[in-house]
């Protein structure tokens, strides 16, 4: 029997674990006394590793599709097939005839964040998709627009913060988004222990339930209410920018921009009384440690590109952008941000340099919006999508308009996928290609800790081995780099640096770029360095987030922008807003505990107890359609109608209705058995995929127009 120390990836807190093994299998799975990040926390996720690691289910060979099912093919037959055909698809049709979707695993996977940059540019198609339009893309832009670079995220100093005003996001449940804290439902009881927590969410959340206060709000109508606590703060007290010293630049733009929007004129569709975001403003604006924060729900929205914006710009004039105790920002021990010298680069503004083909949206960080992934294979003509390559994603489960992509991707005339399963997605590849669990790599989080309320670093090596052909994530990235080279008869010395890089392996590259890093050389020669790590297994603390946002922007960057022009796009459908919505039931989606996205619902552990895909309602919503608590609802909305049980609920706003995302495993040839029996019916067969956010075009997945009424009526 033996003991390996290893890191939780399966979310973003990043939780140490212990994890036994005997024999080959995973016996036990705890949380880590010794880490000093997450001190021994763990949720009921981390025990579905074992699950993962000894599932049935999961593929261990590559497998080909053929008329009368799936057959087993070698590793050199699959990769050889693979990039034969997309070396043939781009050859005759062009290279974006070839798209390209990464799921959400990739960034919680080294390999993948080391080699798939690489992989990626080998495609060579400007069709880029990925989660990021579903989900933090309106982030990503402000980062952009007003730090000079999409990686900059500001973090809450949660452990310092005395106030923290929190819209859209859920932690106690998700464990934390774009503020990597392990343990985090302590750290907010913390808060509201010696401050104040309020929560603004059309649900009363579980994180609600701990919260000083909460408050109900219209969903997609964040931006209206950030925007009026702005202009209480112009109205009634001077913006405090003294903690950026002269770094901020627009701040009569802002005070235009929020002008329409005091509070009295919003409280009516916001659903908040204009005295609560007058109090919430100064209260921001009177507390010395204090920060708002917004998640998923404040992105994928209507207006998600301008709530995020908002949130920053608010955080920056009430003195909490990089100042202790507010919104702070990592110096990560590998860092995406700074140039290896250590000196900011330049900036570079990456929006709107292509644009999607049939509706036009603007491309951002190389990517453009998902939300127009389906119509873009779908609509006729010599430039549509013909192939694909889908690599850790689940897009049918998980993008607006699923059973519509479901029909495109069905279409296609190559889909190559790399995954672990059989999904609702990869039952339409030719190829599926088997890649390792998690619990078989080695780990340092090289996304999360750039994202950590505390600077922190720690490296594990695999826990177990593989016992079939499974390759790792970053091996197929290579291998499909070498193949497609040889097909295009690319010269010796670009492959010769393919050589050398599987040579180095993420291993290699992780060595070189913490020497480079913030707390590598230039801290001495006591800094991090990967054999520190590993002489410290359980990770290391680097200390509380400092104030260092001017050295983290681009040299060239002219300060934070608090009101960037970009924004002005939202102007006029954030004015009709303010006219309030048509009546009728608005949906929003949760998580729960013990999900992850669309892929550990075949983990028996997780799925036990009753059906969990339940419709939540307001009792009154439910009498004024004649629905009783636990009946079967259809709800239907523009694009489709999904049939699911439902739950009466006083924990929902007046309007407003509920549904997990990640369940409808029923469709045909999945390889999810358990999750199968447990399908439950996907939420984004509801979601519109016309439904973006017109700065970002992220996709709205909050906030979807439906109809609910007694199943069969
Ligand atoms: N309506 C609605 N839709 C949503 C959301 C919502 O809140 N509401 N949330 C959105 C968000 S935040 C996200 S991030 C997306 C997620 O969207 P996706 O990333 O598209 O979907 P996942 O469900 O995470 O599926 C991940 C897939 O990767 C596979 N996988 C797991 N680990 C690995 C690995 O290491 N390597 C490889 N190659 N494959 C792996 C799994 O088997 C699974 O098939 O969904 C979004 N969709
Ligand atoms: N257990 C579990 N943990 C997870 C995941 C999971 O699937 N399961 N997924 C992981 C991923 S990929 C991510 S990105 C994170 C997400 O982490 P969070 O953002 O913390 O999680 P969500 O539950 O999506 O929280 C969004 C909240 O926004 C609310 N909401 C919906 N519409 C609106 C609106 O218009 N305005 C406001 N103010 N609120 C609104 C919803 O009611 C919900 O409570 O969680 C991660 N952790
Ligand atoms: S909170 Fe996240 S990282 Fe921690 S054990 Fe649960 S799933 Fe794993
Ligand atoms: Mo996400």
């Amino acid at each position: 029997m033996t003991q390996h120390i290893s890191t939780c990836t399966l979310c973003e807190a990043t939780c140490g674990i212990l994890v036994t093994v005997d024999e080959g299998r995973v016996t036990r799975i705890v949380g880590d006394p010794d880490d000093p990040f997450s001190r021994g926390h763990i949720c009921p996720k981390a025990a579905a590793l074992a699950d993962l690691q000894h599932d049935p289910d999961r593929l261990t060979h590559p497998v080909r599709r053929t008329a009368t099912g799936w057959e087993r093919v070698s590793w050199d037959e699959a990769l050889d097939e693979a990039a034969g055909r997309i070396h043939a698809l781009q050859r005759e049709h062009g290279v974006d005839a070839m798209a390209v979707y990464l799921g959400n695993p990739n960034v919680h996977n080294l390999g993948s964040m080391l080699f798939m940059p690489d992989f990626i540019r080998a495609l060579r198609t400007k069709r880029r998709y990925s989660a990021t339009s579903v989900d933090q893309l309106p982030h990503m832009l402000a980062n952009q627009e007003m730090f000079g670079h999409a990686g900059l995220f500001p973090i809450p100093d949660l452990d310092r913060c005395d106030f923290l005003l929190m819209f859209g996001a859920n932690p106690v449940v998700s464990n934390g988004s774009i503020m990597t804290a392990p343990g985090v439902r302590k750290r907010l009881k913390q808060i509201a222990g010696r401050g104040e927590l309020v929560v603004v969410d059309p649900r009363r959340t579980e994180t609600a339930e701990i919260a000083s206060a909460h408050h109900f709000i219209r969903p997609g109508t964040d931006a209206l209410a950030l925007a009026a606590m702005v202009h209480v703060i112009f109205a009634e007290r001077t913006p405090n920018l003294t903690h950026l010293a002269e770094d901020a630049r627009n701040l009569n733009r802002l005070r235009d921009f929020v002008q329409p929007f005091a509070p009295e004129r919003v409280a009516g569709v916001t659903g908040i009384p204009a005295e609560s975001l007058r109090a919430l403003a100064l209260k921001l604006a009177d507390t010395e440690r204090a920060a708002v924060y917004g998640r998923m729900g404040t992105c994928t929205q209507d207006f998600g590109g301008t709530s995020s914006m908002l949130l920053y710009a608010l955080n920056a004039i009430t003195g909490h952008l990089d100042s202790v105790g507010g919104m702070m920002f990592t110096e990560p021990a590998l860092d995406s941000v700074h140039t290896p010298t250590g000196k900011p680069g330049r900036a570079y503004r990456r929006y709107g340099r292509w644009h999607s083909r049939v509706r036009g949206l603007p491309e951002f960080a190389g990517e453009l919006p998902v939300a127009t992934l389906a119509e873009d294979i779908l609509t006729p003509g010599d430039d549509a999508i013909r192939g694909m390559v889908v690599w850790a994603g689940n897009p049918v489960l998980s993008c607006p308009n699923g059973k519509q992509l479901d029909e495109a991707l069905a279409g296609l005339d190559f889909l190559v996928s790399v995954d672990l399963y059989i999904t609702e997605t990869n039952r339409h590849a030719d190829l599926i290609l088997p890649v390792v669990p998690p619990l078989s790599r080695s780990h340092y989080d090289a996304a999360f800790n750039s994202l950590a309320v505390r600077n922190v670093a720690k490296y594990v090596p695999a826990a177990l081995p593989t016992t079939g052909e499974e390759r790792h994530d970053w091996q197929v990235c290579v291998d499909l780099e070498e193949r497609l080279a040889r097909a295009r008869g690319v010269g010796a010395i670009a492959r010769a640096k393919l050589m050398a890089r599987r040579k180095v392996g993420p291993e290699g590259i992780l060595a070189g770029s913490l020497r480079l890093g913030p707390h590598g050389l230039r801290s001495g020669l006591r800094g991090v360095s990967l054999s520190k790590l590993k002489a410290e297994p359980h990770g290391v603390d680097l200390g509380p987030l400092k104030p260092c946002l001017r050295s983290r922007m681009p040299s060239d960057w002219d300060g934070v922008d608090l009101c960037p022009e970009l924004y002005d796009a939202a102007r006029e459908g954030l004015q009709a807003a303010l006219d309030g919505p048509a009546d009728g039931l608005l949906l929003i989606g949760r998580r729960q505990l013990r999900t992850n996205n669309s892929w550990l619902h075949n983990a028996p552990r997780l799925m036990k107890g009753a059906d969990r895909c339940t419709l939540l309602m307001h009792p009154q919503d439910a009498a004024a359609r004649a629905i009783e608590d636990g009946s079967r609802v259809r709800v239907s909305s523009r694009v489709g109608f999904v049939e699911v049980p439902v739950a009466l609920s006083d924990d929902m706003m007046r309007g407003v209705v509920s549904l997990p995302h990640g369940f409808g495993h029923g469709r045909d040839g999945v390889g999810w058995t358990h999750a199968a029996e447990h399908a439950g019916a996907s939420i984004n067969d509801l979601t519109d995929d016309q439904r973006v956010d017109v700065v970002s075009g992220n996709a709205a997945l909050n906030g979807t127009p439906v109809e609910v009424a007694a199943a069969g009526a």
